[in-house]
């Protein structure tokens, strides 16, 4: 029986290019046994450490990857891609090149008779009030049309140096975000969900709530880690 996989937070391009192809090398061969075992796949945001895609240019250096799931799209399997805060400039590549569908927003699926909230999980802090005004504007229509004018080459490395820098600038701060997502899942428990699952906090977790589970998945920088769902039980998982 085929089951249903879950991943998150990978951050392609997050570091030097020894420790991303390690990265690369460990996601390929997650990918290749997922190929064998999948019936869907759900990509739960953040794949990439920075992307933005122009008409005709897509960012160079993820090649590999997105070639894996081209084809595994291809085969069959459905693959489900929800943007994180540091991929959300997706347009038309994934869904028209590779056959995978991008959604910007959370989402509610029913899986095998089972209701899924997914949710990458940024934007939940309790006292963040400033990432919030600040996530308006970079996904406003207007930033976006203007970014898009400048070259490709001059946009990708700013990009890439303040994604590292936000990442370092909230890693110091406690905004209340672990508490924030806790009770954005009981909420979604309590509404009926059967399973919340969101990734962003880099730390993987399975909670019971009430009759519901909240599952974060982790990260593919330190954990490597993976859900995976058979229609009965939602197992957090460790790729070795
Ligand atoms: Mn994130």
């Amino acid at each position: 029986m085929k089951k249903i996989f879950f991943f998150s937070d990978v951050h392609l391009g997050l570091h030097d290019t020894q420790r991303e192809q390690e990265k690369e090398q460990r996601l390929l061969s997650f990918l290749t046994y997922v190929q064998k075992h999948a019936e869907q796949v759900i990509i739960l945001g953040d794949l990439f450490d920075y992307w933005f895609e122009y008409k005709y240019v897509i960012p160079r250096g993820y090649h590999h990857v997105l070639s894996k799931l081209g084809t595994m799209a291809h085969s069959g399997i459905t693959i489900h891609y929800l943007a994180g805060n540091h991929d959300y400039w997706l347009k038309d590549f994934f869904p028209n090149d590779l056959g995978i569908p991008v959604y910007k927003d959370p989402v509610s699926m029913e899986l095998r008779k089972k209701k899924f909230y997914l949710h990458h999980g940024d934007g939940l802090a309790l006292n963040d009030t400033g990432y919030r005004i600040l996530k308006k504007i970079l996904r406003s229509r207007i930033s976006i049309f203007l970014y898009s004018l400048v070259h490709p080459d001059w946009t990708a490395p700013i990009a890439r140096g303040s994604s590292h820098k936000s990442r370092e600038f909230t890693g110091n701060k406690d905004y209340g975000e672990t508490d924030g997502m806790l009770l954005f899942a009981t909420d979604k428990i309590n509404e009926g969900y059967d399973f919340v699952i969101m990734g962003h906090r880099h730390t993987p977790l399975k909670k019971k709530i009430g009759k519901g589970r909240y599952i974060n998945l982790g990260d593919w920088i330190t954990h490597s880690t993976y859900g995976v769902f058979d229609g009965k039980k939602f197992e957090l998982k460790k790729w070795k």
